[in-house]
């Protein structure tokens, strides 16, 4: 149930149980806490009506005493009620799962108690069943932030890093810790209970005494609310740091560095994760710069991580610049090693084979590894999607990808079921989303952004949740309205018809708009030379690597446009399994999403709807735009129901939203058109720019860029 007037709002967090860990901070965290008030910062846990209870708790520990603060901090139903919080062993449930009745919340742990509490109130919140059982769907639900220890984030649109300082800095402040806390109490009310503090582009540095240090002191906080701490290795490590000259993983010497490197974490943090390793991929060290393997590289680390219960994420994120199609890669180097890794390894996959491009099909490693555990990695920072700018909803994207079947075992084989463990049996089950956090006040970078960390979290909690149901969620908890002043007047109908309902529209269909204004039917990596932001199909200059300049993807020229994937050509349609394969092969049956993925075809080959590619493409370009547009209009519409800030922070980036799917659109049919040399359909909106000024800008600021931008 909604609340729509309550007569003054409190603040849900308080730092009570924590008195003895932070007891010097209270004074600075207590009165930092208003600076956030109506500023996005409280996410989807704003305050809420609170009514008193009386909590029963049969656990003492630190994070059961936590989950008693926060349900009774945030109990929104009858007041003077009893709740019986009650930790016992119950053999149907898993370690972090949960019961919920209307009065008792029951778990084997502490952890599991906290979740049941968070889904507890969100429950009543939102107007759910409260009665349920709930186990998650992966036991590691882990969020990757590819911070680096200078403060600055790889492909990171919210300010600087949470863990580390710009300046080099170690020191930890009052401010970190608490903000720290506020970030471990986001994750774990969505059930993500795993962080790599730093970059899978790792500095060697993070491994050194004095980092480890700091670490020790970020997992402390982060443990609190059940958040296991990870780090990213750098696998060249023995030689930057410990002055060997090789990094071998089957020289002795190698190993034993690398033992005593872990027996040393484990005495800082004895509760420590594990590492993600990227390894031969984009310049990063790996087995391979010594005629290793993968399997010798993966298993040195497991061994020295397994007599403290650790574990290896390796990620099959490989390509190089020889490699005829780079969607191959992945799986030609993982196949051949399936079953020869060590059970506490676990091979980190891409949604997509390429790079968490706007849309791609599955990456065929999903369900064909049967032997060797393997992890989903998702990213929730939108590198590819219109970075902080562009309102694009997650979710609709990956549950596409965990609803792929891959007929590995049969219909049904989902990627969700071949990762989860239901299919094949995995020591560890995992999933991975690389953030989207830093220190902006609203965690993200813009409101809506909040909207995908928190869809990870539940998707990875539940792999079988559809997004709407996580976006109608999403904007109960984040916009509800909370006080009779916060709002002017308006009934709870009105809120679901004209808000929810709206916005519920534009979050659901987002993804698929920018698909549309990005790269349609199966384009992709149509990327321009600054950043992953704007268009530029035409970049590709000598000196660049041909697998990072577009015209490697799209292949449009006279004859047609697309790659070709099929045995005519890479072949990578072979690597998914029947009837996917034939499937894809066919171009009555392959799906059209997927049309220019796979196949090159002539400009005036005709589709389901009776058009030529060329106009088609001109039609989802045109559709992209129009989508954002009517985005804009139903947003404007609805400000009477949000606060002003956040309703002009929306406003305002949408409006650059719409300026770009206007520039994605004229740069991209103008380029083609060169090659098509066809006429825009009478019906199509025409250009607005023209393609030699696109062709000479960075299309983030729309200023003149330089010369290497331009086609060759
Ligand atoms: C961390 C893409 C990104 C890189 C990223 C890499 C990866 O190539 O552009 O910034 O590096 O993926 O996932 O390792």
């Amino acid at each position: 149930m909604i609340i729509f007037t309550q007569p003054k709002a409190k603040a849900v967090f308080s730092f009570k149980p924590y008195r003895r860990l932070f007891s010097a901070a209270l004074f600075l965290l207590f009165s930092a806490q208003s600076l956030f008030a109506d500023n996005g910062h409280e996410l989807w846990l704003r305050n809420k009506q609170v009514n008193p209870i009386k909590v029963i708790c049969n656990n003492k520990s630190q994070t059961a005493q936590i989950a008693v603060h926060e349900l009774k901090a945030g109990w929104s139903g009858g007041a003077g009620e009893t709740v019986n919080i009650m930790i016992k062993t119950d053999r149907s449930l898993q370690q972090d799962g949960y019961k919920l009745s209307p009065h008792l919340i029951q778990a084997n742990t502490a952890t599991g108690a906290l979740y049941g509490v968070f889904d507890f109130l969100r429950r009543q919140q939102t107007g759910q069943e409260l009665s349920i059982t709930s186990n998650p769907s992966y036991q590691r639900r882990i969020l990757d932030h590819w911070d680096n220890p200078d403060g600055s984030i790889e492909r990171g649109y919210a300010g600087n890093s949470i863990f580390w300082r710009k300046e080099d800095s170690l020191t930890v402040t009052l401010d970190d810790k608490k903000l720290w806390l506020e970030y471990a109490r986001a994750d774990a009310s969505i059930g993500i209970n795993g962080a790599v503090l730093n970059n899978v582009n790792a500095s060697p540095r993070v491994l050194t005494e004095p980092y480890l240090k700091k670490v020790k002191e970020i997992a402390d906080v982060l443990r609190t609310y059940g958040i296991k701490t990870y780090l990213s290795a750098n696998f060249a490590s023995p030689i930057s740091l410990g002055k060997l000259k090789t990094a071998d993983p089957l020289d002795p010497a190698v190993i034993a560095w690398w033992n005593n490197k872990v027996k040393e974490i484990y005495k800082i943090i004895p509760d420590f994760g594990g590492f993600l390793i990227k390894a031969n991929s984009e310049g990063q060290p790996g087995p391979q710069d010594y005629k290793r393997t993968h399997v010798d590289g993966a298993n040195m680390f497991a061994d020295a991580l397994k007599p403290y219960g650790g574990i290896v994420m390796w990620r099959a994120f490989v390509y190089n610049a020889n490699e005829h199609d780079r969607a191959k890669q992945a799986y030609s180097e993982f196949m051949p090693f399936d079953g020869q890794f060590r059970s506490n390894v676990i091979i980190q996959v891409k949604n997509g084979p390429v790079d968490f491009q706007p849309r791609e099909p599955f990456s065929p490693l999903f369900g064909a590894l049967k032997k060797t555990a393997i992890m989903p990695e998702l990213q929730v920072t939108k590198e590819y999607l219109g970075e902080n700018i562009h309102l694009v909803f997650l979710a609709s994207m990956w549950e596409e990808l965990l609803k792929s079947d891959t007929y590995q075992q049969g219909a049904g084989s989902t990627v969700a079921h071949c990762t989860d463990g239901s299919i094949y049996k995995q020591q560890y089950t995992a999933i991975a989303g690389v953030s989207n956090i830093g220190l902006d006040s609203n965690w993200c970078g813009s409101n809506f952004d909040q909207a995908n960390w928190y869809a990870f979290g539940r998707l990875a909690w539940n792999n079988q949740l559809n997004s709407s149901q996580i976006a109608d969620e999403w904007i109960k908890l984040t916009f509800a309205p909370l006080t009779a002043k916060d709002q002017p007047a308006f009934k709870k109908t009105d809120w679901n018809n004209n808000f929810l309902t709206r916005v519920k529209n534009i979050m659901l269909t987002s993804r698929e708009a920018a698909v549309n204004y990005m790269m349609p039917l199966g384009l992709h990596h149509l990327f321009s030379a600054f950043r992953h932001y704007g268009p530029g199909p035409w970049y590709a200059p000598k000196n660049v690597r041909t697998d990072w300049t577009p015209p490697y993807y799209h292949k449009a020229a006279p004859d047609g446009i697309g790659f070709d994937r099929t045995q005519s050509g890479s072949g990578a349609i072979q690597q998914y399994h029947e009837p996917l394969a034939t499937q894809f092969s066919d171009l009555k049956t392959c799906p059209e999403i997927y049309l220019l993925w796979f196949h090159h075809v002539s400009w005036d080959f005709r589709l389901k709807s009776g058009a030529t590619v060329w106009e088609e493409l001109c039609h989802h370009y045109q559709n992209g735009v129009a989508s954002v547009r009517d985005f804009q209009k139903e947003w404007d519409n609805l400000q009477p129901y949000v606060d002003q800030q956040r309703f002009e922070e929306v406003q305002s980036k949408l409006r650059k939203q719409c300026h770009d799917a206007q520039v994605y659109k004229d740069a991209c049919l103008l380029y083609f058109q060169q090659y098509s040399k066809l006429p825009f359909p009478s019906d199509l909106e025409r250009p607005i720019y023209d393609l030699q000024y696109l062709e000479s800008i960075d299309p983030l600021t729309m200023e003149k860029a330089p010369v290497l931008n331009r086609r060759k």
